[in-house]
């Protein structure tokens, strides 16, 4: 019997800002790692290898115990800290209030900044510029382009994480974005949902987007009560 440790694999590209955040992490936490590059700029990460191994075409990926993969870099690291928590430093603090500021900033820099500047998302700024010299609707397209880019790889991911109750290839009937529970991921779906409905993306091509959305809009009460349309500032009440 083979007693060679088995340890995880970082697919990574060096210049990569969200890679550099997990290997930080692993170095903090004293783990050691297979390296793997992905070549952003010659485009490895849309090969069909790497489409498997992270269905939204982006690095960091980790591979852990049992072949898990781990995809986003904040998911990364927040297992690294819930797996490791006594090995090498902590990445947060204990106190709730500390956790909420620590995770705000890598929010707002993981979410607000770095998307934008994203390898693909500079080249779509430089063809929709170009091919639509005149357009009043620059904001629009490049809204809707997006939103269906992603809800496609979105949809993708959710394939893994989701519990299927249909047999249907149309639809997996999912009810949740991850497992059998109500979690933050569907309190971040819904909304976006309906923001992708009002830049004219049909949802519907999104099987189990739509499947999860309806559900949730359905049957969580909380989600209901919180609708745009029931809020005392919304124009229509
Ligand atoms: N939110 C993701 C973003 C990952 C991401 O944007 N990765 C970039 C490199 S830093 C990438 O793979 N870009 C490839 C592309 O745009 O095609 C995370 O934090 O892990």
């Amino acid at each position: 019997m083979s007693s060679a440790k088995v340890i995880p694999i970082l697919y990574s590209y060096y210049r990569s800002s969200c890679s550099w955040r997990v290997r930080t992490a692993l170095a903090l936490k004293g783990i050691d790692y297979e390296y793997r590059p992905v070549n952003l700029v010659k485009t490895e990460q849309y090969s069909e290898e790497f489409r498997q191994l992270n269905p939204c075409l982006q690095v960091p990926a980790l591979v852990v115990d049992d072949n898990q993969v781990l995809v986003e870099s904040m998911a990364i690291m927040e297992y690294l800290e819930d797996r490791y928590p006594n090995q090498g430093s902590r990445l947060l603090p204990e106190d709730p209030i500390l956790r909420a500021q620590v995770r705000a900033v890598a929010l707002t820099i993981v979410s607000g900044i770095q998307p934008l500047q994203n390898l693909g998302v500079m080249k779509k700024v430089d063809e929709i510029c170009s091919e639509n010299k005149d357009s009043a609707n620059h904001g629009l397209a490049w809204s809707k382009y997006w939103i269906e880019t992603k809800f496609k790889l979105l949809d993708k991911l959710l394939a893994q994480t989701t519990t299927s109750t249909s047999t249907s290839t149309a639809t997996n009937g999912a009810k949740y974005c991850v497992g059998n529970q109500l979690t933050m991921a569907d309190l971040c779906l819904v909304p976006q949902v309906n923001n992708a409905r009002r830049f004219g993306v049909d949802v519907e091509k999104f099987p189990i987007i739509s499947s999860i959305n309806d559900y949730l809009l359905a049957s969580v009460d909380a989600i209901k009560q919180s609708h745009p349309d029931r809020q005392p500032d919304c124009p229509s009440k």
